[in-house]
């Protein structure tokens, strides 16, 4: 069987400049999947930005699923086995197996996005379930679980403790964190390492970050694929040097190949480090690193470009008195230009406030920081998981009192 794998699709994701991006790359994604006639299609989570997307997104995503319920039926059969029951799924074109991610994520007390997608016909939900598939005598079967808070990712990967199916080619499906993937070590962050990923599986993949990486058998002792996201958010240094793809899995070769998503909006990434800067060289410096990335080059569509400026700036100056837009208007025609900025010493109110902006910015709610800065000194207490915040957060947020003292008692399961 050819299995088609994309990630992070983040539909509804828009900053200003690329609105369109998400929704023509998720297109063009699943164009070029159905154009290799996979029998199936796997979305690892966040197929949206946003756990309520607008109707506008949602309509995107049914404009984008349609491709493949259009598409020339597969061949496979689809079974899908929950606690104590079995069901045939009926589909039409190509199956699309989906689970949802850390965006999609409302805890088990709510319905999410993709239950919606899965009531209509659109995809197949994989969480707590596994999916069996049949091509004539070859069988694959998928399990997985959908994206969970990071500080609870171990214990509910070790509860569920997925063990491969005799004589069936083995994939599990998750969207976590992984340590060893990140620059630090932080439980807020991730808590699932390479070792703790299930034994004996063909194939592990990861969505939720968004840079392609694949690992295999003689570098860790498991098959594992990061198919990194469709579309720039973050724009992490990593992907910069690899293109967004679709990948693609050979059940009988275990091999996984991929193909670039065509026309894709160009990013550069670039540091630059400063001692005693004033104003003008600081705009020398960036003038420059910005003529390398542009000059001679020609773009279908205007680059994306990310300056990380960081180190000292001379005395008396602030990095508040540093206009990121004045730096870079000679270039606004050409590029869309993000500079981060972090001179040290200079943590002052203006720059606090601009912080706060930028988390306004960011897609967090008040209520979710508060509720990591809860789990935070929670840990510092006798109380820590002694119960489920998230869950508790969630039902007082929605009235539902009773439950959540229930859940606090321990009552409630
Ligand atoms: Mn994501």
């Amino acid at each position: 069987m050819k299995i088609a794998i994309f990630s992070d699709l983040h539909l509804g994701f828009s900053p200003k400049g690329r609105e369109a991006d998400a929704f023509d790359n998720a297109k063009k994604a699943m164009a070029l999947a159905l154009s290799e006639n996979p029998d199936l299609i796997i979305l690892p989570g966040d197929i949206f930005d946003e756990s309520i997307p607008k109707y506008e997104t949602l309509l995107e995503a049914f404009d984008i699923l349609s491709l493949a319920k259009h598409h020339k039926k597969s061949e496979i059969i689809l079974h899908r086995k929950k606690k104590d029951s079995e069901e045939a799924i009926s589909f039409l074109g190509i199956p699309v197996i989906a689970i949802h991610g850390t965006h999609e994520y409302t805890g088990k007390d709510y319905k999410n996005v993709i239950h919606l997608l899965d009531a209509s016909g659109f995809v197949t939900y994989l969480h707590g379930s596994q999916m069996f598939i049949e091509k004539g005598s070859e069988k694959v079967a998928i399990q997985g679980f959908g994206g969970v808070p990071e500080k609870k990712a171990l214990d509910v990967l070790r509860l569920l403790c997925p063990k491969p199916i005799d004589s069936c080619c083995n994939l599990f499906v998750l969207h976590q964190s992984v340590k060893e993937f990140l620059p630090f070590d932080d439980d807020m962050i991730a808590t699932i390492s390479i070792s703790d990923l299930p034994a004996g599986f063909d194939l592990i993949v990861d969505g939720h970050l968004h840079w392609s990486n694949e690992l295999n058998d003689k570098d860790i002792g498991k098959h594992f694929l990061l198919p990194g996201s469709t579309v720039l958010t973050q724009m992490k240094h990593l992907e910069s040097t690899k293109k967004k793809a679709v990948f693609f899995y050979d059940t009988k070769t275990k091999e996984v190949s991929l193909k670039e998503i065509p026309d894709q909006r160009e990013f550069f990434y670039k540091k630059l480090q400063f001692k005693d800067a004033n104003l003008q060289k600081l705009r020398e410096e960036v003038h420059k690193a910005l003529d390398e990335f542009l000059t001679g080059k020609k773009f279908s569509k205007k680059p994306l470009i990310k300056l990380k400026i960081s180190g000292t700036l001379s005395f008396g100056l602030n990095q508040t008195d540093i206009s990121e837009e004045s730096l870079v208007e000679d270039f606004a025609e050409n590029a869309i230009i993000y500079i981060d900025k972090n001179f040290s010493g200079m943590d002052d109110l203006k720059t606090k406030l601009k912080n706060l902006g930028e988390l306004h910015n960011s897609k967090k709610s008040a209520i979710s920081l508060g509720l990591d800065m809860l789990d935070d000194n929670l840990k510092k207490t006798d109380f820590n998981n002694a119960f489920d915040v998230h869950r508790v957060f969630k039902l007082l947020e929605e009235d539902e009192v009773d439950k959540a003292i229930e859940v606090i008692l321990g009552k409630k399961e």
